[in-house]
C-alpha cells in the first residue's frame, strides 16, 4: 500500500465527528482535553512530567475508548504555567492513525501455527449418552468485529472449551458418540447479497475454505479419542454456496464450499484408517440441504437455516414432515445456525436449537437493529429423543 501523498490526503480528507465513546469512556477525567480529527489525534493533560513514562501516551488513549493499536504516537509537548506559587505542568501528545489498511494481507502463517492440536487423553470411552458440538457461521473472510483472526482464534478456543465441557459431563453422563455439527456459512464467500459483501472481504475465496477445513481437521483431532463413536456432519449455508448465476441461480443445492470442506476432511482421515476409522462424515444428499443423523437414540436433523423466516423454524418443520418423502417427521431435534444468535424452543417432544455466529459481530446488522454479537458455539447432551441439557460456550479472553 503506497504512502499516501499529501495531496491525496487532503483529498481525502473528511469531517469527522468527535469520536464516539461508550458509556465508560464517558465518566473521563476533565482535566484532559482530546482533539481527534480524521488520521490525527492529539491529548492534552496536566499530569506532572515524572509521571509520564513509555507507555503514558497510548494508554490515555485507551482511557478515551480509543484502541491504542490503531495508533502511532507522533510528538511530545510540555508546558508548564504558575498558578499562584504553584508551578503546573501540563503534556501534550499527538498522534496519527497507523496505516492499516483494511484489506492489507493477513498473516496466515501464524494464523496456523495459532492451530496447535489440543488432544486430551482418553481411550476412546463407551457410553450410552450423545455429546453434540454445534458449530455455525464463521464466514471466514469477513473484516466485521473482530475478523478473520478474531474469529479464527474464538472458533478454536470454543472447541477446546467444548472439549474440556465434555470432560467434565463425562463425570455425570456415560457419554460414547461425540458429534459435531457445522452449521453453514463457515467461508464468507462472494455469492452473497449478489457479490455486494466483496470488498468487506478479506481472505480470497481458497482462503476462505483452507481455514473452514483446518478448523474442521482440528475438531477431528480433537474429538477423535474421546469417544468410541465420533461423527462430523456439515450443511451447506447461503453464503457457502459455490456458485451463483444472475445473483441467484443455483447449480445444485448441495455445490457448497461449507460442505465440500468436509469431505476434503473425510478423504485425509480416510487415509489413517487406526485413529479415524471409527468417525463417520456427514453431508447432504445430491441436491438436497439437510443432513438426518442419530445420536445415541436422538434424530437429529441439521439445516442451516435460511429456508424460514426467523422464528419460523417450527412452521418450517411441520411443513417438511408434512411431506411423506421427508424424513424431518421422525426428527426429535434440529439444529441450524444462519440467525446468529441462540435460540432454543421446544414444542412438545420437538426441540430447535439456533446457534449463535463464531464471528463476534454483524456490522450491518449492528447498524440496522443496535444489536451486537454475541458468539459462540452450543453444546448439548442428548439421549432416546430427548435433549435435557444444553449450554453455549464463548471464548474467553477473544473479543467476545
Ligand atoms: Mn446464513
Amino acid at each position: 500500500m503506497p504512502v499516501p501523498s499529501e495531496l491525496l490526503e487532503e483529498l481525502l480528507a473528511k469531517p469527522v465527528g468527535p469520536a464516539l465513546t461508550g458509556r465508560e469512556a464517558q465518566e473521563r477525567d476533565y482535566t484532559r482535553k482530546i482533539e481527534v480529527n480524521g488520521s490525527t489525534a492529539s491529548i492534552e493533560v496536566a499530569i506532572p512530567i515524572e509521571n509520564v513514562e513509555d507507555d503514558t501516551a497510548l494508554s490515555f488513549l485507551a482511557a478515551e475508548g480509543l484502541d491504542p493499536t490503531d495508533w502511532e504516537v507522533t510528538g511530545f509537548r510540555r508546558s508548564e504555567w504558575e498558578s499562584g506559587d504553584e508551578l503546573k505542568t501540563s503534556v501534550r501528545f499527538t498522534y496519527k492513525r497507523s496505516e492499516k489498511p483494511l484489506r492489507a494481507p493477513l498473516p496466515l502463517d501464524e494464523i496456523f501455527d495459532g492451530l496447535a492440536d489440543y488432544t486430551p487423553i482418553y481411550d476412546r470411552p463407551t457410553g450410552s449418552y450423545g455429546f453434540l458440538v454445534l458449530v455455525g457461521d464463521m464466514q471466514f473472510g469477513k473484516i466485521d468485529g473482530d475478523g478473520v483472526e478474531g474469529t479464527l482464534h474464538r472458533t478454536v478456543e470454543c472447541l477446546n472449551l467444548a472439549a474440556d465441557w465434555l470432560d467434565r459431563y463425562r463425570e455425570i453422563f456415560d457419554i460414547g458418540h461425540v458429534h459435531i455439527a457445522w452449521l453453514g456459512d463457515h467461508v464468507e464467500g462472494f455469492v452473497s447479497q449478489g457479490g455486494a459483501n466483496t470488498w468487506r472481504t478479506q481472505l480470497t475465496l481458497n482462503e476462505q475454505i483452507r481455514l473452514t477445513r483446518r478448523v474442521m481437521l482440528h475438531s477431528l483431532k480433537t474429538f477423535a479419542p474421546m469417544a468410541e463413536k465420533v461423527s462430523l456432519a456439515a450443511v451447506p449455508g447461503n453464503h457457502g454456496e459455490a456458485v451463483r448465476f444472475g445473483g441467484t441461480g443455483l447449480t445444485r443445492y448441495d455445490d457448497s464450499h461449507d460442505t465440500e470442506a468436509l469431505i476434503a476432511v473425510a478423504d485425509a482421515a480416510a487415509m489413517l484408517p487406526e485413529a479415524f476409522g471409527h468417525v463417520d462424515f456427514f453431508v447432504p444428499d445430491t441436491d438436497e440441504l439437510i443432513v438426518m443423523t442419530e445420536v445415541a437414540g436422538t434424530k437429529v436433523a441439521h439445516h442451516h437455516g435460511h429456508k424460514w423466516r426467523p422464528g419460523k423454524h417450527f412452521d418450517w418443520w411441520s411443513g417438511q414432515a408434512f411431506n411423506r418423502d421427508s424424513a424431518m417427521h421422525v426428527a426429535d431435534l434440529l439444529v441450524s445456525g444462519h440467525l446468529h444468535h441462540r435460540h432454543i424452543e421446544q414444542d412438545g417432544s420437538r426441540l430447535f436449537i439456533g446457534t449463535p455466529a463464531m464471528e463476534s459481530d454483524s456490522t450491518w446488522f449492528r447498524h440496522n437493529t443496535g444489536t451486537g454479537g454475541a458468539p459462540g458455539l452450543i453444546v448439548a447432551i442428548t439421549k432416546d429423543g430427548h435433549t435435557p441439557i444444553e449450554h453455549m460456550i464463548a471464548a474467553e479472553g477473544v473479543g467476545n
